[in-house]
């Protein structure tokens, strides 16, 4: 069929993916898509999804050493979480036409990138409760506008990733909060997580917004509803706070109270480290995909037995 004949349809379905944009509705598999709008999805949801399955490693390196036997049952079920949102996430991009194989293969060739934050080393229990408050407080800041996110599959995924994550949420601020009121040693050692933790959570929200190539197409599709800058200023805000409450000191001499905007006002945050760590230069990139690809190959024999399970028992034929 040549162009002229295809135009006219074509069209007019670009029309009705604007107003279904327009009116703030979503948009379905079955639904016509721009392809930058479907790479661009499928682009976001895997790094996502990547993240979320790189991000179960730093804390599982502490779940043998956990304090108590409760201490342990509740990191066990958040890490079994975090595999769940990869889960959840890689079926939204298999909505898209995306093959998980594929899009994991990326992954582990370094083609994909996944979250800066998990690039960096849980060197002592305390790390468990400021991964909990901060990053997964950050995961949250960012991904409950997610939930309004133009794509269905996406936002719906969205809605019980941020009802779990504000649970782990609250293990971090809990943990740190039986530390910051225990011996010397514990405080200490859960201001030395904060020390460390902080800076790079507040990278996760992505580079500043004149530095975001991403952010303006995005915004017009509603993929993402704020910008990178609004998310981390609203963190921040919510975060000084909470420290307050913990007996805690966020590492920033410049974080003041600023009655004009509103806001607080914040210290630079070091992009030359967030490049870095992206590009393959943090502590444990090399660590985390290691592991990943050890992990990938070590289940290989559970891919090829469910493969074999399926073509013996074709969908419904046992029902
Ligand atoms: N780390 O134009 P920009 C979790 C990339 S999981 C790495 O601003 P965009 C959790 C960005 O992808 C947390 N890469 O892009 C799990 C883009 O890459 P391309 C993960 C980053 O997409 C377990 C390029 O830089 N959350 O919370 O408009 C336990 C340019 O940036 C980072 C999500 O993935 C970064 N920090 O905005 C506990 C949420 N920042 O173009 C917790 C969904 C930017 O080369 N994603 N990049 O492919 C988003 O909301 C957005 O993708 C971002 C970036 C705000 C992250």
């Amino acid at each position: 069929m040549g162009t002229a004949v295809s135009a006219e349809p074509e069209r007019a379905r670009a029309e009705d993916f604007e107003r279904t944009i327009a009116a703030d509705e979503r948009i379905e598999p079955r639904d016509w898509m721009p392809d930058a709008y479907r790479a661009t999805l499928i682009r976001q949801i895997a790094q996502h999804a990547h993240s979320e399955i790189i991000g179960m490693q730093p804390e599982a390196n502490w779940i043998t050493r956990a304090p108590s036997l409760r201490r342990k049952a509740i990191l066990i079920a958040k890490v079994q979480d975090e595999a769940g949102h990869g889960l959840y996430l890689y079926g939204a991009a298999e909505t898209l036409g995306a093959s998980r194989a594929e899009l994991l293969g990326k992954l582990h060739t370094g083609r994909h990138k996944y979250s800066s934050i998990f690039n960096y080393p849980t060197l002592t229990w305390a790390d468990v409760g400021a991964i909990g408050w901060l990053v997964d407080g950050a995961a949250i800041t960012n991904q409950v506008p997610l939930c309004r996110c133009s794509y269905g599959p996406y936002a719906r995924a969205m809605v019980r990733i941020c009802k779990e994550e504000s649970f782990h949420q609250r293990q971090g601020y809990e943990l740190l909060h039986t530390l910051a009121r225990g011996t010397g040693a514990q405080r200490a050692m859960a201001q030395d997580a904060v020390d460390r933790w902080w800076w790079p959570s507040l990278m996760m929200f992505g580079p500043p917004d004149d530095a975001s190539p991403r952010t303006a197409q995005s915004m017009a599709w509603k993929i993402k509803r704020h910008t990178n800058d609004e998310l981390r200023q609203r963190f921040v805000d919510i975060c000084v706070p909470q420290a307050e409450a913990l007996g805690l000191t966020l590492p920033d001499r410049d974080l003041r109270w600023n009655e004009e905007r509103g806001h607080w006002d914040f210290g630079a945050v070091d992009w030359d480290e967030f490049r870095a760590v992206l590009s393959g230069g943090g502590p444990c990139n090399e660590q985390r995909l290691d592991q990943r690809r050890r992990a990938h190959e070590e289940g290989a024999w559970v891919r090829e037995a469910a493969a074999a399970y399926a073509a013996k028992h074709p969908a419904g034929a046992d029902r």
